[in-house]
């Protein structure tokens, strides 16, 4: 039995099977855990998520921003933006089964043997692994309840910037949301930048570091995606990233959780 962790598929259907094909996954023995971003920007959003619920137990994701940009699209709280190229999936007659499926995806998995820990974006550097166990969990809690709606509908915004143990409601639940699945920069006094997009390699303003140069994990190995153009390069083998630009004509990346071995497709 092995465990793959995949990068972002971003609906490059015929790419995540060919790589599922390459690596000889077997749903009978194996286990699929993707980094999110299932879906969006790339051509086959529905055939996607139809595969990997079929996969029923051996497959398990955290939700990525594109997901998350479904849902709220499912949910008629944000305008349909034809980028995202999810149109079978808004036109599907089994919308609610969708948004219920989306809004049950947890935000963050974690291997006890191996001590790995995966996020679509990253963890938060004013945060342990245990208390980004603890906000995660928080934030599925929300998404599951009878209140998911007031909550998806105010999803969007930038603010706060920084985390305190205080916050409160909704603003609280977007700084969880906006660290696990957006971040990219924070400053060293833990302000997050979700403006500043551009690789490590060009200089950042205001003294942005990547988050995973101030992430404190402790023994733990961080798997994430998100990032494409950081084409998994962070310099440290405690933080490991999957998302190498499919959807961008690059390739996806698969990895096996205990040999930490990467297997890859180039994009078709
Ligand atoms: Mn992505």
């Amino acid at each position: 039995m092995a465990t793959y962790l995949i990068g972002d598929i971003h609906g490059c259907y015929r790419e995540f099977r060919a790589l599922l094909d390459k690596a000889g996954f077997d749903p009978a023995n194996d286990k699929l855990w993707s980094v999110g971003d299932l879906i969006g920007r790339g051509p086959q959003a529905l055939e996607t998520l139809e595969f990997c619920v079929s996969l029923g137990d051996s497959f398990s994701c955290v939700l990525g921003n594109h997901d998350l940009h479904a849902l709220a699209g499912l949910c008629e709280t944000r305008k349909y933006n034809p980028k995202d190229r999810t149109e079978d999936l808004m036109a599907s007659p089994d919308k609610d089964f969708w948004i219920d499926w989306l809004r049950n995806q947890p935000l963050l998995l974690s291997d006890t043997d191996t001590e790995t820990v995966v996020v679509h974006a990253g963890i938060y550097p004013g945060w342990s692994i245990e208390q980004a166990q603890a906000l995660a969990s928080e934030a599925e809690n929300v998404l599951r309840s009878e209140h998911f709606l007031s909550y998806v509908k105010d999803m969007y915004g930038n603010e706060p910037a920084i985390w305190q143990d205080n916050l409160e409601g909704v603003d609280r639940w977007r700084f969880i949301i906006n660290s696990l699945t957006r971040m990219r920069y924070c400053t060293p006094d833990g302000r997050l930048d979700l403006n500043w997009k551009e690789p490590p390699s060009e200089p950042a303003p205001d003294n942005l570091k990547p988050w995973f140069e101030l992430a404190n994990p402790g023994n733990h190995t961080v798997v994430f995606g998100h990032w494409a153009s950081l084409m998994g390069e962070t310099h440290s083998p405690q933080f490991i990233g999957l998302d190498t630009g499919c959807v961008w004509g690059q390739k996806l990346r698969l990895m096996e959780l205990k040999s930490r071995q990467f297997i890859e497709q180039p994009a078709l």
